[in-house]
């Protein structure tokens, strides 16, 4: 896996998913580290006891310390951030910032690991070395020249430790600005909106033993063999017991069709596999919430249908009376939906929508999953509202095997918005902080991510600290995106490996090397621990294991303190005192974030600990004390208001999504081994017959336009189409390289969330293609 060139290739994968694909595929990555010794020796580490929490996605661990608990893109993520290459002093003298931002976002990480702080010089257009004590000097200056504390933003991504993300929020409210715009604004915002109007808390209400209990998982808008592998092995144990595995997803996802466990020798051998799923339903883009209506639809037909002829009923008419309010309303919005809205809406066939309910009857069990596919559209909220309502309806939340589940991404995003990464912090929260740390913590809402773009475009948002993430390339509408962070007088970047943030500077910029979570974190009182929670809200410890590349990397909690001890001086807290031993942190964490008494002696426990949800002990922590049914209208047309007043008519409905081949904005490769593309990103899935509608050929380089009335032209150029098992009408392309097609004023309704699964775009044969072949001709 070096930085070759590899023909761009497009050919149909058959093979399953995981198995032979995935070790040949870890071997490349393993070996390209560098250190493969050393790397091995740290992956058999990976989510184990006394080992690290693998820097990948959120997927719980199975219970039991026997198992290997790693998978092809947790190996890959594990060896990317151990890589021997760095890029230290040397590396920016020789390229100017400039030049860098000539460079690919694949090729600008694969030049290793920051390990010394650096400051942009603006005269000469060069990241020259600091010190430490420079660094937080000047970040120090200018937070104390600033008007207002709400002129600086703090952007923390998920793979912050609940210990950093901890002090960085305490830090930012002791400044005076609840400003924490976050990955999840981008990510599970809607989720959290969702659940806490609906059951009273946001957090999924399931944890790993209920997927061994459930009848049927219902896997929504989710690619788990690539974004969550660890996923395949109970979904897989599912299918073999008998149990319904229903997905919804417009694309064939392999990882959601066959899967060959890597650890099953016999597997392994004779190449075999097995199925993922019972039942495979392709909805329109943003259309699950009409699904999920229709099925609740179903289940009242049959409900009245039962009562009539006295059989049982079909609803859990105790559940319903004692635990939930607002079911009337909802059952005549049901009355009033008619089924050609929902089958026009979800995409799907009356026939499909009734086999789904089918499914969904049948269960005594079900739980449902979910991840982008859901939570980035403009009606995510409803569309998760919806959901919860027909899970309501069987009384399929707060017993074994059923509940919600929404798959979060990054590997510690809930447990950094359990440490008060937020920017609508609740009162709660504040009030502990308050009366612990005696200071006079803000209450004014702070700004999300989109709020943030907006706050530096507009001149109010001076100085901009990166906890983690590439803000330059995960947010969307890019060419904007840069301009706000262009715009400010400070940019810090608290990151691990160079990203196209580092190179989008304001006035004045640091870059600060962090140690990563495979990082052996050595301070005054020995190694540290830090701490992570998961998907199913278990918190547990996660240690270093391999020593870090240069002794100028510091830890992340380490630097938070530095900003504010050199900021605040020794208030609210002594900073040093904490990073000397991160138990002085847990200590506080206890005192203040409900559920953690104790914190340092039950993480002794093996395994860690499990926080517990309101929810799934059928407590409801809604202002009405029960769980709401929520009477969301559909919406009467998905494409916004704004799409259609651009007078232009949509080509296609685009989602972006993610390959194989990455983390988010991090590039590991050019495949897409699933998908069957090898050597490019650059490329755009259609239906063959849309292709030919359109006028195109397969193969053809095309540049799309995205639709919206501000004027504004939205354009990415030279894509190759590619002719894609892909519903018509629909369109994908990957993130981040389609991201400046995304709206910065296209997000959810109460989420903010960028709709980056729906987008209204036109297709144009290639500007680049034209002036090739003009240039040839000539
Ligand atoms: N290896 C790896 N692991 C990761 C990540 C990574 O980039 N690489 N990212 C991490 C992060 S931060 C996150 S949030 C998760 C993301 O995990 P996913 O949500 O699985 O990621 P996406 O690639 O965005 O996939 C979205 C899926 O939803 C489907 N989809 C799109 N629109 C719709 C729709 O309207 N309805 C339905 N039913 N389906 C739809 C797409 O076809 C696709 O299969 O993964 C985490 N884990
Ligand atoms: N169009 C479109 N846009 C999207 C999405 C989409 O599906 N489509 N998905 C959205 C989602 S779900 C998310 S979560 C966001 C992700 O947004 P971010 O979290 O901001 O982006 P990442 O690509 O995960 O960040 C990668 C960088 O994090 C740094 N890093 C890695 N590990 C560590 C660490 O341990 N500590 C520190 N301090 N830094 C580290 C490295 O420098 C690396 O370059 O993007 C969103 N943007
Ligand atoms: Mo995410």
């Amino acid at each position: 896996m070096n930085m070759q060139v590899v023909n761009p290739r497009y050919q149909h994968y058959k093979g399953p998913a995981a198995g032979w694909g995935a070790l040949r595929s870890v071997t490349r990555f393993w070996l390209d580290s560098k250190q493969p010794l050393k790397n091995l020796r740290a992956l058999l580490k990976t989510n184990q006891n006394g080992g690290f929490d693998c820097p990948g996605c959120a997927w719980g661990d199975s219970p039991g310390s026997d198992r290997v608990k790693f998978c092809e893109n947790g190996a890959k993520a594990v060896n990317w951030e151990a890589t021997s290459r760095s890029v230290n002093a040397a590396f920016f003298a020789r390229y100017s910032v400039t030049q860098l931002r000539e460079q690919s976002d694949y090729w600008l990480e694969y030049q290793g690991r920051l390990t010394e702080p650096m400051r942009y010089d603006r005269a000469t257009d060069h990241y020259v070395p600091t010190s430490w004590d420079d660094a937080f000097g000047l970040i120090a200056k200018h937070l104390k020249g600033l008007d207002s504390p709400n002129q600086a933003d703090f952007y923390t991504s998920g793979r912050a430790s609940n210990e950093a993300a901890y002090l960085y929020q305490l830090f930012g409210r002791a400044l005076g600005t609840n400003n924490f715009p976050d990955c999840s604004n981008m990510c599970h915002e809607a989720s959290g909106v969702a659940m806490s109007q609906s059951i009273g808390i946001g957090k999924g209400t399931v944890t790993f033993s209920d997927f061994d209990k459930a009848d049927a998982i219902f896997v929504l808008g989710q690619n788990p063999g690539t974004n969550h592998p660890r996923m395949l092995e109970p979904l897989r144990e599912a299918v073999k017991r008998g149990a319904q595995v229903v997905c919804f997803n417009p694309l064939k996802e392999r990882g959601l069709e066959r899967f060959q466990h890597p650890q099953h020798p016999i597997e392994m051998l004779t190449n075999g596999s097995e199925p993922i799923n019972t039942r495979f339903f392709r909805p329109a883009l943003g259309g699950d919430m009409a699904a999920m209506r229709a099925i609740a639809k179903f289940l009242l037909q049959w409900e009245r249908e039962a009562v009539s002829s006295n059989q049982p009923s079909v609803f859990d008419h105790a559940f319903i009376a004692a635990h939930t309010q607002g079911i009337d309303e909802y059952l005549n919005l049901l009355d009033n939906s008619s089924w050609q809205s929902l089958v026009e809406q979800s995409g799907l066939t009356l026939q499909e929508l009734e086999h789904a309910a089918q499914l969904y009857r049948e269960a005594q069990r079900v739980i449902m999953c979910w991840a982008m596919g859901i939570t980035q559209h403009q009606h995510s909220v409803a569309i998760i509202q919806e959901i919860t309502n027909l899970q309501l309806l069987r009384g399929n939340i707060g017993r074994p095997g059923a509940g919600l589940c929404p798959v979060r991404g990054h590997s510690n995003v809930q447990g950094d918005r359990t440490m008060g990464i937020n920017e609508r912090p609740s009162a709660e929260l504040l009030d502990a902080l308050q009366q612990r740390f005696k200071f006079s913590v803000p209450r004014e809402e702070g700004h999300n991510v989109v709020e943030a773009i907006n706050a530096m475009l507009a001149g109010e948002t001076r100085v901009f600290v990166a906890l983690g993430g590439n803000f330059a390339q995960a947010t969307p509408d890019t060419p904007l995106s840069h301009k706000a962070l262009q715009n400010c007088e400070l940019t810090v970047q608290i990151s691990t490996k160079l990203n196209r943030s580092h190179l989008t500077t304001g006035t004045n910029a640091l870059i600060l090397p962090c140690l990563g979570r495979t990082d052996i974190d050595e301070q005054a009182g020995g190694p540290q621990a830090v701490t992570v929670e998961d998907s199913f809200s278990m918190i547990h410890a996660s240690y270093g294991q391999l020593t870090p590349l240069s002794t100028q990397m510091r830890s992340e909690p380490a630097i938070i303190a530095g900003m504010a001890k050199t900021t605040l001086g020794d208030t609210p807290v002594n900073w040093d005192a904490l990073i000397a031993d991160y138990r002085e942190i847990r200590k506080l964490i206890a005192d203040t974030i409900p559920g953690f008494t104790d914190f340092n002696q039950r993480l002794l426990q093996p395994g860690g600990f499990y926080l517990g949800n309101s929810a799934a002990e059928r407590q409801w922590q809604t202002a009405s004390g029960k769980a709401n049914f929520k009477a969301n209208p559909l919406l009467e047309d998905l494409i916004p208001e704004q799409a259609k007043r651009s007078g232009q008519q949509a080509d296609l409905i685009m989602q972006t999504l993610r390959s194989h081949d990455q983390y988010n904005t991090t590039i590991y490769g050019l495949d897409d081994r699933y998908r069957g593309v090898t050597g490019q990103r650059k490329v755009i899935f259609a239906n063959g017959a849309d292709i030919i509608r359109l006028g195109f050929k397969t193969g053809q380089k095309v540049d799309a336009v995205s639709l919206w009335d501000d004027g504004l032209e939205r354009k990415i150029v030279g894509f190759t189409l590619l002719a894609f098992d892909i519903p018509a009408g629909q369109a994908a392309a990957y993130y981040p390289e389609a991201n400046p097609l995304v709206p910065l004023q296209s997000f959810g309704s109460g989420s903010f969330t960028p709709t980056s699964k729906f987008i209204a775009i036109r297709l144009f044969a290639s500007e680049t293609d034209k002036q090739m072949i003009e240039a040839k001709s000539a």
